[in-house]
């Protein structure tokens, strides 16, 4: 499952991963949540070490994985959302206000904080990059190890 990404291959055996996924456009976080857990088990991360957490919606997904950091010990955490556009200008609010806020917690905590939220057109585009081989919840599961480990 790895098109378009090289994806390194990394031993995750000792690493403590949280994962945050938004409950808005639900299927399909669902389907990133199964690519993102499988490229975790894939990467030896144990099952007892992935911490996985749901909030409302995509704009919550900081919030609670600055709790989830404060809270346990991880060496990264991965924010899981879809926001697609409508119409109205929300997606554009919630996008900026999502990625700057899983940027700065980075920054802020020196852990990895996955930027896992698709910002799509339609709900066609976002079910194309959420399953088979261009399911990037696998790649952002993959990425979370590499970024542990760096
Ligand atoms: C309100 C809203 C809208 C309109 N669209 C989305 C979306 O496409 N994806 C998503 O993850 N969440 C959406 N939300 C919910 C907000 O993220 C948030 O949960 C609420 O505004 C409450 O703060």
């Amino acid at each position: 499952m790895s098109k378009g990404i090289s994806l390194k291959k990394q031993d995750g055996s000792k690493l403590k991963i949280g994962v945050v996924k938004a409950r808005w456009n639900h299927g399909i976080v669902e389907d990133l949540f199964i690519g993102c857990t499988q490229a975790l088990l894939d990467s030896g991360v144990k099952q007892k070490n992935i911490v996985t957490l749901e909030v409302p919606g995509s704009f919550e997904l900081p919030f609670v994985a600055k709790q989830l950091l404060k809270k346990k010990k991880l060496d990264a955490v991965i924010c899981l959302g879809v926001i697609i556009k409508g119409g109205t200008t929300h997606d554009e609010y919630l996008s900026e206000a999502v990625s700057g806020a899983i940027m700065q917690l980075g920054l802020e905590t020196g852990v990895p904080v996955i930027f896992g939220v698709l910002t799509s057109l339609t709900e066609e585009q976002a079910i194309a990059r959420s399953t088979g081989v261009n399911n990037h919840g696998y790649w952002w599961g993959k990425n979370a190890v590499e970024m542990a480990l760096l």
